[in-house]
């Protein structure tokens, strides 16, 4: 199940309490004040990890709750801190306050911790308030509570590339076919329901990541079909990938309008987005009309001075010269 929201109430542990206590011992009259310490509550952190793709750990329990650090006890015995929760969480969250909706971290990075919810101090035993003026204190603190929040977690998936296109164009079979990721892949329309990210390894080692998201159709920015709800896991790529379908029979194909109304889309999505770097994938080159749709695609976008891939992800042709090139759009523009 791929899950990209999620509502979650995490709190820190409550501190320990101080002690009040005084050394009792044989032939130690007046032995003096001995309390210990509290020890601190844990804390709740977020910890961020490439492994993870989804929120869906998240969703079943809602609440996090940290241990509370044990009380101090006499002979000058201090709890100790408690341990903390760690909630593992995808690169690219962001991090929001249920009650204010204030936006409280983007987690962009992996290998991140971010203390989401500070467990409490723990009190100061009486031994902690010996004064010249008093020798004999039976003050001591309680502990202090932990932090208590409701957050809302959302997923926007980064990767460097994000395949953008109509259903049926052929995204999945395109990731399948570089990658090691298995995007299912079927000769209808929204077969792909949610994002799945695969890594692409280049012929000199180098890694970038790809994102596939469901098929966008007129509308999408409006929440039309499955378009919007995705549209934000595209935000973050740094080069977009137009998928286009060359040869089917269907509808007419005119691979330049398709291109055309996803540019609109994404621009009515989010200002700019159109004009993030991209690349042209000329799909199903292996189909009867592809070569001469291909021609007409060259004149009539001639202006948007975007390179233009032919390739065929299904019978795998094409794929070496497109991953390079995108492997140079990444690596080698450092405005990217
Ligand atoms: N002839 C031909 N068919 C292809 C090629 N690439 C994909 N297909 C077919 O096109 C159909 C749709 O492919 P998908 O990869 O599921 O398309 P998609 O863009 O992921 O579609 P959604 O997930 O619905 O948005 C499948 O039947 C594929 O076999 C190709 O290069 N040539
Ligand atoms: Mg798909």
């Amino acid at each position: 199940m791929f899950v990209d929201k999620a509502k979650i109430v995490v709190k820190g542990g409550d501190g320990g309490n101080g002690c009040c206590s005084f050394r009792r011992e044989k032939f130690v009259p007046k032995g003096g004040p001995d309390g210990g310490d509290g020890g601190g509550g844990g804390n709740v952190v977020l910890r961020t990890c490439t492994g993870e793709q989804s929120l869906v750990d998240l969703v079943y329990n809602r609440h996090f709750a940290a241990e509370r650090g044990p009380h101090g006890k006499g002979k000058n015995m201090h709890g100790r801190r408690a341990a903390d929760i760690i909630l593992r969480i995808p690169a690219g969250t962001v991090v929001k306050n249920v009650d204010t909706g204030e936006l409280i971290a983007d987690l962009a990075e992996p290998d991140v911790d971010f203390i989401i919810a500070h467990g409490g101090r723990g009190g100061q035993g009486n031994a902690r308030f010996v004064s010249s003026v008093n020798r004999a204190p039976r003050q001591c603190e309680e502990g202090e509570p932990g932090e208590l929040f409701d957050i809302e977690l959302e997923l926007k998936i980064i990767a460097d590339v994000g395949l953008v296109g109509y259903p049926n164009a052929g995204k999945s079979t395109l990731l399948g076919a570089v990658s090691k990721a298995h995007p299912k892949v079927a000769p209808y329309p929204f077969t792909t329901l949610h994002p799945v990210v695969g890594v692409v390894e280049l012929a000199d080692y180098q890694r970038i990541t790809v994102a596939d998201i469901p098929g966008l159709i007129d509308g999408a920015h409006d929440n039309v079909g499955l378009g919007h709800e995705f549209l934000k896991h595209i935000e973050r790529t740094r080069v977009l990938a137009y998928v286009l379908d060359m040869g089917s029979e269907e509808n007419g194909c005119k691979p330049w309008d398709d291109f055309k109304h996803l540019q609109e889309e994404l621009e009515l999505y989010m200002a700019g987005l159109s004009e993030r770097s991209g690349i042209i994938v000329a799909n199903k080159m292996d189909l009867p009309e592809s070569a001469s749709n291909l021609e007409q695609l060259r004149e009539k976008i001639a202006s948007s001075n975007l390179s233009i891939i032919p390739i065929s992800a299904g019978l795998e042709e094409g794929l070496d010269v497109l991953t390079s090139k995108l492997g140079e759009m990444i690596f080698e523009d450092a405005s990217l």
